[in-house]
């Protein structure tokens, strides 16, 4: 279907930020993309609450005024630019009548969109039977039937985190490199700030210097004390650390960065087990939250970093960024189909609140607007 490839392929691509220039020592991880915020190096001591400057309140472009309740109306704004939102509006305005060429065009686009071969094929074939079978009086008909069968997929993965009673709750985020950890993190703690909770943030990614700086910019832009040691200390000490002062200090929340070398390097999957292991010896329930960031434009290999990363150290949930403007977007129900993990959360850009809990009927609306 030319016309189809050529309207995803003539996407709009986001510019690329440059890369970090001290990235990698192994030369295989993943790019990792400079920040929006420029880095302020920083002298690499412990930070506590008291050492930090507060910088939250000047004008930021990160940290523009939250909207109090994200409206369906945002997610639509966010997602309907993506490839995929809008390879399926103009696949009906295309096809405005029923035919197997509307459903063969429609398969590409889900296959294109990172879907998945399993959910595109059972989402196709429920259709064409049910096509068949005259279930359907015309091609909007169809496409309502997309989107519920669309909501049916994601609806047992829509589980919004819950901090509930435990103090402080740990939230440790993994993922390999470039995916948004760091960037979600700060959204988190933007977040559970306007909850009104008090949040600690531990730099755990001490593998590069630039990943503590970023974080500890992220820490002073919101006003949040960031514990850090770094770049070359034991990730599992800062951590611990870190636990031990949110306890002392009575933070309410911990959340701390993890090093995203490549998933398939054991280093880093020990190194994570460490974690675990050493945070168990002051909270045996901690960490209560294990968030796996994934990039929402990878494609199928998310379901391999996924795996990967259940095997090494038991993920408890997901967030899928960089859903905003991209082709891609559909690895959602392929990670939904394959994992039934909770989505907690969807990035839908750089700032601080660009950020929604999953919520998967406005997920398909911004995809697939209701009737139009
Ligand atoms: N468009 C977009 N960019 C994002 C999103 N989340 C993170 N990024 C960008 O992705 C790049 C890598 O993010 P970072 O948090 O440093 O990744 P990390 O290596 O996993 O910690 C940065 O340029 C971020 O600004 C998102 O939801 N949308
Ligand atoms: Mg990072």
């Amino acid at each position: 279907m030319p016309s189809l490839w050529n309207k995803l392929a003539g996407r709009k691509p986001r510019p690329e930020p440059p890369p970090m220039p001290e990235e990698t020592a192994t030369g295989q991880d993943e790019p990792f993309r400079q920040p929006s915020i420029p880095v302020r190096r920083e002298p690499e001591v412990p930070t506590t609450e008291s050492a930090l400057p507060n910088v939250a309140s000047g004008p930021d472009d990160l940290l523009a005024p939250a909207q109090a309740t994200p409206s369906r109306r945002s997610w639509r704004d966010r997602l309907s630019s993506s490839g995929f939102a809008r390879g399926l509006s103009s696949l009906f305005v295309r096809n405005p009548v029923l035919s197997d060429e509307l459903l063969d065009e429609l398969e590409i686009i889900l296959l294109s969109a990172d879907v998945g071969v399993a959910s595109t094929n059972e989402l196709i074939d429920d259709l064409r039977r049910r096509m068949h079978k005259r279930e359907f009086a015309d091609a909007m008909a169809l496409r309502e039937a997309l989107r519920t069968r669309l909501v049916g997929l994601l609806q047992p993965v829509a589980q919004p985190l819950e901090v509930g009673m435990r103090k402080p709750f740990v939230l440790l985020v993994v993922g390999v490199n470039g995916v948004g950890k760091t960037t979600t993190i700060g959204k988190l703690a933007r977040r559970f700030q306007q909850e009104n909770r008090g949040v600690l943030l531990a730099a755990g990614d001490t593998f590069r210097a630039a990943a503590v700086a970023q974080l500890q910019e992220w820490g002073s832009r919101l006003g949040v004390p960031v514990c850090s040691q770094g770049q070359g200390a034991d990730s599992a000490s800062v951590i611990f650390d870190a636990l031990q002062m949110a306890v002392a200090h009575k933070h309410d929340i911990l959340i701390a960065d993890t090093a995203g070398r490549l998933h398939t390097r054991s280093g880093l999957m020990d190194e994570l087990a460490k974690i675990k292991r050493v945070l168990g010896k002051l909270d045996a329930e901690a960490p209560h939250e294990v968030l796996m960031v994934i990039d929402g434009t990878t494609g199928q290999n998310a379901i391999n970093q996924v795996r990967e990363f259940i095997n090494a150290i038991g993920v408890t949930g997901l967030a899928v960024t960089k859903l905003d403007g991209t082709a891609k977007g559909g690895v959602v129900f392929a990670l939904a189909r394959e994992f039934a993990l909770p989505i907690r959360y969807v990035g839908l850009g750089e700032r601080a609140e660009d950020m929604r809990v999953f919520d998967a009927r406005a997920f398909v609306d911004g995809l697939l607007p209701v009737g139009s």
